[in-house]
């Protein structure tokens, strides 16, 4: 009585998609439900291998030549910015001297005693100075020269009224840098 209950088919669960296949068949299911093992596992062959280092190492050759590059002249803005800086307060203590020489003698004056702008016309010098032509050790690698154009024009005004002062200033390693500025004769 019991066998024959569960033994029945209407209280077997319900079949499953193995079961509607075969109704026995064994041999069909194991072929629905097993993956295929006998398919040949391949990794990378040895051309794929070097073909990825070789490739890698292009890459990586221009990416380390750029930094190398960007490394090399990470410096540069430091220097241009000082040697502008030292273009500038020469241009400054230049446009501040008296148009023309105050005494009238230029007899023995070198830089400390420079007392007009056209004193400067030639100043040249090795290694950055202070106002007073003591060299300033941390800038011994620049170079600075000035010209002073005593003939120049400022638009309308010209006829030694005007003077131009061009002062340039090298770098160790880098492009010079000229300032141009203007004296003009404003005194009475
Ligand atoms: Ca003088
Ligand atoms: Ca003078």
């Amino acid at each position: 009585m019991w066998a024959n209950e569960l033994s029945s088919p209407a209280r077997r669960p319900s079949p499953t998609p193995w079961g509607r296949l075969g109704g026995g068949d064994s041999n069909r299911l194991h072929q629905v439900v097993s993956f295929p093992t006998n398919k040949r596992q391949a990794g990378i062959t040895l051309v794929e291998l070097i073909l990825f280092i070789v490739i890698v190492s292009i890459g990586l050759a221009g990416i380390l030549s750029v930094m190398n590059l960007t490394t090399q002249h990470s410096a540069d803005p430091l220097v241009r910015k000082q040697a502008l800086a030292a273009a500038e307060s020469l241009l400054e203590e230049i446009s501040l001297k008296d148009f023309a020489d105050p005494d009238g003698s230029e007899a023995g004056e070198t830089r400390p005693t420079y007392d007009d702008v056209d004193d400067y016309d030639g100043y040249a010098s090795t290694g950055i100075r202070d106002i007073n032509d003591t060299p300033i050790g941390a800038l011994a690698d620049y170079t600075v020269s000035v010209k002073v154009d005593a003939a120049a024009s400022l638009g309308a005004l010209g006829g030694g009224k005007v003077k131009k002062i061009s002062v340039t200033v090298s770098g160790p390693g880098n492009e010079p840098i000229t300032l141009d500025g203007y004296r003009t004769d404003y005194a009475p």
